[in-house]
């Protein structure tokens, strides 16, 4: 079994659209083996999105993510990282596919609703910070 790390972002907690998005992810038939909900400390956010710390929107990035409660999650079955990031669809809701988490829900680009693991290695690593384990 592969395993994700999913966290649904404060804009789907605030929008009620927790069970919409949890609801696709089991009707595909990927299983939720924890979940946690909480506001993210700061120094925990910007560690989580360490890679784009250079990024000029790195600090919007991270206002929005600790904005609210966000629902963490490990996501686990056949090809777990690769099924969640076709679901979610494009970062950009502007040009993610109808049928996507992101093309059906989102807004626009900071407001995306969804992260989830771009790679096994980055799904070890946020695991483990999340979670405690890999
Ligand atoms: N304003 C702005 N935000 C961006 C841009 N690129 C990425 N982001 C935000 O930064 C987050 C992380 O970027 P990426 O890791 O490249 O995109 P992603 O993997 O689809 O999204 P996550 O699952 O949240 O990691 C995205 O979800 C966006 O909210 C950009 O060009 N402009
Ligand atoms: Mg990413």
């Amino acid at each position: 079994m592969d395993k994700t790390f999913i966290m649904l972002k404060p804009d789907a907690v605030r929008r009620k659209l927790a069970g919409e998005i949890i609801g696709r992810i089991e009707a595909k038939n990927l299983s939720i083996t924890n979940m946690e909900m909480g506001v993210l400390p700061r120094p925990r956010a910007e560690e989580h999105y360490g890679e784009h710390s250079d990024k000029p929107f790195f600090g919007e990035l991270v206002d929005f993510i600790t904005s609210g409660p966000v629902l963490r999650m490990q996501v686990e079955g056949p090809k777990a990282v690769e099924v969640m990031r076709t679901l979610m669809g494009a970062t950009d809701p502007a040009a993610s596919a109808p049928g996507t988490i992101r093309g059906d829900l989102g807004i626009e680009i900071t407001e995306n609703l969804i992260h989830g693991s771009d790679s096994s290695l980055s799904a070890e690593r946020e695991l483990s910070l999340f979670f405690g384990n890999d």
